[in-house]
């Protein structure tokens, strides 16, 4: 095992990347921009250096620096994280041709999944079923009209050189490909500097379920379940939860089949996810290969019951996997709600500003991953993502009930974030019923995040009550809107933001 790990990355993930090096006995080593200087992830760490200025063009994106400091400090391997460096093919390589290891995939798995036209002519070579459309980008809107003509309509325009949502368009109709396909193209070459397009055909109100993988050095590939992540906003996934609702014994064997073979084919190491579509029918096809550990990775490690960061390094020293595919079953249900500075009743608009107060939930099957504490700053510099709340149950039900008690649980003062619109997923009715694909969120927004978005009476007694007895005893209860009981915060909040956009 290494002595030494440097940690390129900040909140919630730096931190609980630095848990596990402390659980295993691993010396940990943080980095941090000029505005991170008091964040938690630097005192949890056993050394912390200043790498820059707070844009993260000049930090945390830093990869040459941060070798540097690794090599000084003593570290034998840097973890990542995700975004940032994560799933730089450049960065891999230099970690390696500095004589460190990338505690991820080797730099040829993140080129070879880098690239989605690649990717999907890599899947379609190992038996991994892909949406129909092309393997290779198109040369002009003629071809395009005449291979969309093919496939039929709808079809879906996507960037090689994409992934995550970015770049996309639906055509409908022959009429609006030309126009689309000269978009697209634009679109691509302004995202990433590549102007290249392929096209297929657009499956309509799918699921999205990945299926997490890890491989160790030996030749051992293992899928640990899906996660099913169709509540998302902008391709931003608000919820995740493992099991899925949709996926039987035998579909999740299936589909964890076919994600093995996919990251076998590209020569995968390390921790790993494949995104597939999933049709009504229980078809479903491979997207894209996410090199790097995610998000919403603790939902599988609670129904799994095994930490997916401690066997990050495990592997990433050269160690077998210490156990096999028939040890693998789910147990329970797992569900993780994103906590983030936006503000659900104003479009989800940025909140900054510093927290004022901060009170955890805790209790039977909770679990809380965050980066912030009372006197956090939270700026415009990095992403809105907070924390992770993540609750583990032996059923859905039982799930979505603790994570309701847990969010009543969580108070945050001084910012706005998701909490209220949480609660009120959870008291949703489609929701509850797993009726859920990729567009449900957007769909249902509006009645979400609306005053009088929910029927609920005994809701609003509870609330009415809690604002009574507040009035008593000037303390907010549990289970009381933090935008309600703090009406002249969130003005003032409004205020202050107002002030520091003008
Ligand atoms: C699709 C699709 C439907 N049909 N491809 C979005 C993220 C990227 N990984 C690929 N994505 C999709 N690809 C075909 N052929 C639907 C998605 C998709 C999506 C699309 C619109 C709005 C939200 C979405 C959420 C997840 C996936």
């Amino acid at each position: 095992m290494f002595d030494t790990v440097l940690i390129a990355n900040r909140g919630e993930i730096a931190l609980r990347v630095i848990r596990a090096c402390r659980e295993m006995g691993v010396r940990s080593i943080a980095v941090y921009s000029d505005a991170d200087a008091g964040a938690p992830h630097v005192r949890a760490a056993d050394k912390a250096v200043n790498i820059g200025p707070p844009p993260s063009s000049q930090s945390y994106l830093l990869g040459d620096r941060i070798i540097e400091v690794a090599i000084r400090e003593g570290a034998q391997a840097i973890h990542p994280g995700y975004g940032f460096l994560s799933e730089q093919e450049w960065f891999a390589r230099a970690v390696r041709d500095a004589g460190l290891v990338f505690i991820g995939p080797p730099a040829e798995a993140i080129a070879a999944m880098g690239s989605k036209t690649a990717a999907r002519a890599l899947a379609v070579a190992h038996n991994v079923p892909v949406v129909p459309g092309t393997t290779e980008s198109i040369p002009d809107a003629a071809r395009a009209a005449e291979i969309a003509a093919e496939f039929g309509y709808p079809v879906l325009l996507k960037a090689a050189a994409g992934g995550g949502g970015k770049g996309m368009r639906v055509v409908r109709e022959a009429s609006e490909i030309a126009a689309s396909f000269d978009a697209a193209r634009r679109e691509a070459k302004n995202a990433f500097g590549d102007d290249a397009v392929y096209l297929e055909k657009y499956v309509v109100g799918p699921r999205h379920v990945e299926i997490q993988i890890i491989a160790d050095m030996h030749g051992n590939v293992i899928h640990l379940g899906e996660r099913e992540c169709s509540v998302q906003r902008r391709h931003q996934k608000m919820i995740e939860e493992a099991p899925s609702v949709a996926v039987s014994p035998a579909l999740r064997a299936e589909m964890g089949a076919t994600a093995v073979r996919a990251a076998r084919a590209a020569g995968y190491v390390n921790a790993g996810t494949c995104e597939f579509l999933l049709d009504r029918d229980g078809k479903y096809y491979f997207l894209e290969m996410n090199t790097r550990l995610q998000v919403e990775h603790p939902v599988t490690e609670l129904v799994n019951g095994i930490d997916l960061v401690h066997w990050q390094l495990r592997v990433a020293a050269g160690e077998p996997l210490g156990f096999t595919q028939g040890d693998i079953a789910p147990k329970g249900w797992a569900m993780e709600c994103r906590i983030t500075s936006e503000d659900p009743a104003n479009d989800f608009l940025p909140s900054t500003g510093t927290v004022s107060y901060l009170q955890l939930p805790s209790g039977p099957g909770v679990r809380w991953d965050g980066g912030i504490e009372a006197g956090t700053n939270v700026s415009l510099h990095y992403d809105p993502m907070l924390a992770k709340l993540i609750v583990h149950a032996p059923t859905r039900d039982l799930a979505i009930a603790r994570m309701h008690r847990a969010l009543s649980e969580l108070v945050v003062t001084g910012i706005e974030t998701s909490r209220e619109f949480h609660l009120r997923v959870m008291e949703d009715a489609e929701f509850r019923a797993g009726a859920i694909e990729i567009q449900w969120l957007e769909r249902r927004l509006a009645s979400l995040t609306s005053d009088a978005g929910t029927d609920d009476g005994a809701r609003i007694a509870a609330l009415a009550g809690a604002l009574l007895a507040e009035s008593d005893s000037g303390i907010r209860p549990v289970g009381v809107s933090a935008k309600a009981a703090d009406g002249h915060m969130s003005a003032w909040q409004r205020l202050a933001r107002l002030e520091s956009i003008a």
